[in-house]
């Protein structure tokens, strides 16, 4: 028994010294790039270091983007964790400059990747250019870099944002959320902006936003069982059910009310009207 004992000892000695051995003698190991299978949007580059931006999207598109973010040290050639990042998109008008809804960017369970959202509400041109810009501190030091991104309207052409002045005279920005359609009862989700001024969109809570979805290509039918988008406090979006009966062009007509069942945007569908002022469109 005793013997037992020892060798049982020597070996987690043993096992202790190598692997302490091990930590010491290995060189900094970069770890696999957990954003591998996004696509890197952009690369902002000062202060010896890039930060990269990804997406699941394969560009800046007009509408929802949820972004990822990494900061890399160009001198150690490693990641930076513990960053507090805020970040402000600014699209330069001939006329005018003007930024977009956006969330805050937080961490996430990888201690080096940094998440958030933008809805873009209009694309680029030869003229005009949308800037990301963001600071960051890091170890208490705060630096700045902003570079110019390209947004681009979405390849299909598909509706997925609308910019409107609601009957309260307010403009609004409305934004669908990435949907995996298909011929089902669909979980649907948007979110909703109030343009305060040039730089400020807050998110809008308790409103509701009614949908109607019509294939146009087939005498503009309907489908049962969907669900008005209502507010939901925890995930913050407007959250209903699309109901597809059947593959392709898909209209989603839509109205929306404010707290008071006042109707700020968009028209019944009806038999002398076969579409909303306000609507998303799908194609699958
Ligand atoms: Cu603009």
């Amino acid at each position: 028994m005793k013997t037992i004992k020892i060798i049982l000892a020597a070996c987690i000695l043993a096992f202790g010294f190598s692997s302490c051995n091990d930590d010491s003698d290995d060189p900094i190991i970069i770890d696999e790039n957990p954003l591998a299978e996004f696509a890197m949007l952009a690369t902002l580059t000062a202060n010896n270091h890039s930060v990269e931006v990804y997406s699941e999207q394969q560009q800046f598109t007009i509408g929802y983007n949820e972004l990822f973010l990494r900061i890399k040290d160009e001198v150690t050639d490693s990641y930076l964790t513990n960053a507090d990042i805020s970040w402000t998109p600014i699209m330069h008008m001939t006329e005018m400059m003007h930024s977009c809804p956006k969330s805050a960017l937080s961490k996430t369970e990888d201690a080096t990747v940094y998440k958030g959202f933008t809805v873009f509400q209009m694309p680029g041109n030869t003229e005009e250019y949308w800037e990301l810009g963001l600071e960051y501190t890091v170890d208490g030091q705060t630096y700045n870099v902003s570079e110019r991104i390209e947004v681009k309207a979405p390849a299909d052409g598909k509706k997925r944002v609308n910019v409107f002045t609601g009957a309260d005279d307010i403009r609004y920005v409305l934004a669908m959320m990435p949907l995996n359609a298909e011929v089902a009862v669909n979980d649907y989700s948007a979110l909703l902006f109030r343009m305060e001024n040039m730089m400020m969109f807050p998110e809008v809570a308790n409103y509701k936003i009614k949908i109607d979805p019509r294939m146009p290509g087939m005498g503009n039918h309907s489908s049962p069982s969907n669900e008005d988008l209502t507010y939901d406090t925890s995930s913050k979006t407007y959250t209903g059910k699309l109901s597809l009966t059947m593959t392709g062009y898909w209209k989603i007509n839509l109205k929306i009310e404010n707290e008071n069942g006042d109707v700020l945007k968009g028209e019944d569908v009806t038999e002398e009207n076969e579409s909303s002022s306000l609507f998303f469109e799908i194609e699958f």
